[in-house]
């Protein structure tokens, strides 16, 4: 099954974003299959709403293995069928914590193997930040690793996210000067905006 890898700056939304849109898919139960820095594996069952409250929070580094949920979703008589993968949240820079050293290792292997990248972004930082000076703390090196490498890929996506935010226009509009609107897709992660066209987009793909 192809994978789509879901990867970002820690606290973007990535988290929420997967759970929301495998509900927007039409899961309501979610099997998430959960593969740890140590090689061992779990697979929980949950209900998106336990899902949220349980994988997602404010807390930065909040997710510190690779957490993947299955998306099978009826295409005539066949079903389509995708691997979605959320990841540890990258930062510039040593970690000053092994665990998450490890874990953003486990993120960057795991990206050799995607199909689909999601690069998700703060708009709404990133927008709040920089006040038109063009620089912010939401847009890191990191940000131009992932988008230089993604970008050599066919399924490389920018999503915008926190549009529901304020500041998340003028974020959105930097991205889009700097990668052009055909790779930057404005989303709410917590509202579900712009779902329809990541939809689209990792559908050509499965
Ligand atoms: N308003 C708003 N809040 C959001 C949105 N997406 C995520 N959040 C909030 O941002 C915080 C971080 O969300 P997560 O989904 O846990 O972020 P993450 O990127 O997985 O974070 P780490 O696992 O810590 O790297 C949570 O408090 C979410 O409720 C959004 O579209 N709009
Ligand atoms: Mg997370």
């Amino acid at each position: 099954m192809k994978r789509s890898l879901v990867i970002g700056n820690a606290n973007v939304g990535k988290t929420l974003f997967c759970l929301r849109f495998a509900a927007f898919l039409g899961l309501r139960q979610l099997r998430v299959f959960v593969e740890r820095t140590d090689g061992k594996t779990e697979e929980k069952l949950l209900m998106v709403d336990d899902a949220q409250e349980l994988l997602s929070g404010p807390d930065a580094h909040h997710t510190r293995d690779l957490q993947t949920i299955a998306l099978s979703v009826p295409r005539g008589k066949s079903n389509r069928q995708l691997l979605l993968t959320d990841t540890t949240g990258l930062t510039d820079g040593i970690h000053p914590d092994a665990k998450i050293r490890e874990a953003m290792a486990q993120t960057l292997s795991a990206l050799t193997s995607a199909q689909v990248i999601l690069h998700v972004v703060d708009a709404a930082r990133l927008g709040s930040d920089s006040s038109g000076s063009g620089k912010s703390s939401a847009w890191k090196p990191v940000d131009d690793q992932l988008a230089e490498y993604g970008q050599s890929c066919g399924g490389y996506l920018i999503l915008a996210n926190k549009m529901d935010l304020p500041g998340a226009k003028a974020g959105y509009q930097q991205l889009c000067k700097r990668f052009g609107k055909h790779r930057v897709v404005p989303v709410s992660a917590l509202y579900g905006g712009g779902f329809r066209e990541v939809k689209q987009h990792v559908w050509r793909f499965a």
